[in-house]
């Protein structure tokens, strides 16, 4: 997979070299490019944003050098491989484990993250002539821009990429995959500071212990993710 980012912070994506998405690129099962926006402005001052039209708080990104970095990204592309335009913005589609299984299966994503009040709505609509579009939400929070929303999305999407992570079993196993948030996991010493871990774990019975696994699994779910519970039920 070959993923693009274009940012006024490239240095953001420094993280991306280390551990397995590192380890990825080294191996050759990922090529990352970071762009500086800012090497794609034209005037002297280098500016990426001004003022919204129609008036309104805080600055907006201009399109145009979003545009230009853009062009140089599809320039050094397939023309036939349409590559997948992600916008990190709180009014997108929320990213869940299903959008990232499917951002997984394609060859090429550029990364698009806005700072201040986000970018020019027209570069949306330009962009969709050349790229798969999709504005995508990491969560209900404020950030300072798309940056870490970019990361978050980067590291859910490559580990699923075969040869990222060495542990299959370990990728299926995962919380979320099934539905179900994680049961509880111990290891020695099996007493520690005064607590113990639970008998049915340390049995060696593993029927109970899967049994004791899956009913902690949906007790945690019922309260904690209610909203995971009922998706869960009618699936
Ligand atoms: C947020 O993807 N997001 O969730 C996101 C992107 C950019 C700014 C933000 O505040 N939440």
């Amino acid at each position: 997979m070959r993923i693009d980012l274009i940012s006024i912070f490239p240095e953001y994506f420094d993280v991306l070299d280390l551990s397995l998405i590192g380890r990825a690129q080294q191996d050759g099962v990922l090529q990352i490019h970071r762009h500086n926006l800012r090497d794609h402005t034209e005037d002297k001052h280098r500016s990426v944003d001004s003022p919204p039209a129609g008036g309104g708080a805080g600055m907006v990104m201009k399109p145009e050098p979003w545009a230009r970095a853009l062009e140089v990204v599809l320039a050094d592309t397939n023309p036939a491989l349409r590559p997948t335009l992600v916008i990190p913005t709180p009014s997108g589609e929320l990213f869940t484990q299903d959008a990232a299984t499917r951002l997984a299966e394609q060859p090429h994503l550029v990364f698009a993250p806005g700072r201040f009040e986000g970018i020019d709505e027209r570069l949306t609509a330009w962009a969709a002539e050349h790229f798969e579009v999709l504005r995508l939400s990491i969560g209900d929070y404020v950030l300072n821009g798309g940056e870490a929303a970019s990361v978050v999305i980067v590291e859910a999407v490559t580990r699923l990429i075969p040869g990222v992570i060495g542990n299959e079993a370990s990728l299926q196993e995962e919380s979320h995959s099934e539905g179900l948030l994680e049961y509880p996991v111990y290891t020695k010493p099996a007493h520690w500071r005064g607590l113990d871990i639970p008998e049915v774990v340390l049995s060696g019975n593993h029927a109970k212990t899967a049994q004791w696994r899956r009913a902690q699994a949906e007790e945690r779910t019922k309260s904690i993710r209610p909203d995971l519970w009922q998706r869960y039920q009618s699936s």
